[in-house]
């Protein structure tokens, strides 16, 4: 566990730590990038491939989530953000704390615990979408967006982030004739900010770079080549 963003997130559970099941503390991995850049695709890739991998402990259970609306909670937060009725739509103060209360539930409610009975859980977005989208994209201070992530996540940051890369040009061409929700309708410049926001924030927080412009199954490999080197036997690297 961690207070702020670190320079690696990949770091092991501590040695002493059992947890509930005495199998230790569980993994915590997350998919992070731009709208498109596959990580719903990805996150049920991993979900089929990790239970017969070798790298989950027996009797652990993988836990796919995604933020936001990880929770019930999470759910209505979600509508209100994306597809907020009427006038409703929340400016961008009021979207930060908003996405802020999501995780601070999310975190409580499901990770959390999840990680203490020795689960692994994946999730679709955590921390480094707020600093993309509220801080890169909005303009909002990323010095109060750490602050806040250290309340809402109570100190909890990822064991190993992935972050899908695509240009946004490509990202839009996938998008195709599908309908924008409110954040994706923001326009092409905030779109281009938050994609140089995640190569930032990728560089400073130490994720993992994976080629999401390659075919999917190429994709799917890197994903599962960075999780065997980060959580496997040296056997299974
Ligand atoms: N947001 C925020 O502002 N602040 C925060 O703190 C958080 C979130 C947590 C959540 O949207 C929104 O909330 C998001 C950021 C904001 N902004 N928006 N909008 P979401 O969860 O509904 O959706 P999304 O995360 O933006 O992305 P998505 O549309 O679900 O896309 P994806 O999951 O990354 O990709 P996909 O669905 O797997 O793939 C998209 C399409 O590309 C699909 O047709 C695939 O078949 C195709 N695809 C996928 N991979 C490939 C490859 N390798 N080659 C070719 N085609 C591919």
């Amino acid at each position: 566990m961690a207070t702020t963003p670190r320079a690696s997130e990949v770091s092991a559970a501590p040695a002493e730590f059992q947890g509930r099941s005495g199998r230790g503390r569980g993994r915590f991995v997350v998919l992070e990038g731009i709208d498109g850049c596959g990580k719903t695709s990805q996150l049920e890739a991993l979900a089929t491939w990790l239970p017969a991998s070798g790298l989950l402990p027996a009797g652990a259970e993988l836990i796919t989530t995604r933020e936001p609306g990880g929770t019930a909670l999470g759910q209505a937060l979600r509508q209100l953000l994306l597809h907020p009725p009427g006038d409703a739509a929340p400016g961008s103060t009021a979207e930060l704390l908003l996405y802020a209360a999501d995780r601070a539930q999310h975190v409580q409610q499901r990770i959390q615990p999840a990680l203490e009975a020795g689960h692994w859980v994946l999730s679709d977005r955590f921390t480094g979408s707020t600093a993309a989208y509220q801080g890169h994209g909005r303009g909002l201070s990323l010095v109060l967006i750490q602050q806040l992530e250290t309340i809402a996540t109570a100190g909890l940051a990822a064991d190993l982030t992935l972050w899908l890369d695509l240009p946004l040009a490509e990202s839009l061409r996938r998008r195709g004739n599908r309908p924008a929700d409110r954040i994706e309708s923001a326009g092409a410049a905030f779109l281009q900010r938050v994609a140089d926001g995640f190569a930032a924030e990728a560089l400073q927080r130490g994720w993992r770079r994976i080629d999401a412009l390659q075919p999917l199954e190429a994709v799917s490999a890197a994903c599962q080549a960075a999780l065997r080197d980060v959580f496997g036997p040296p056997s299974l690297r």
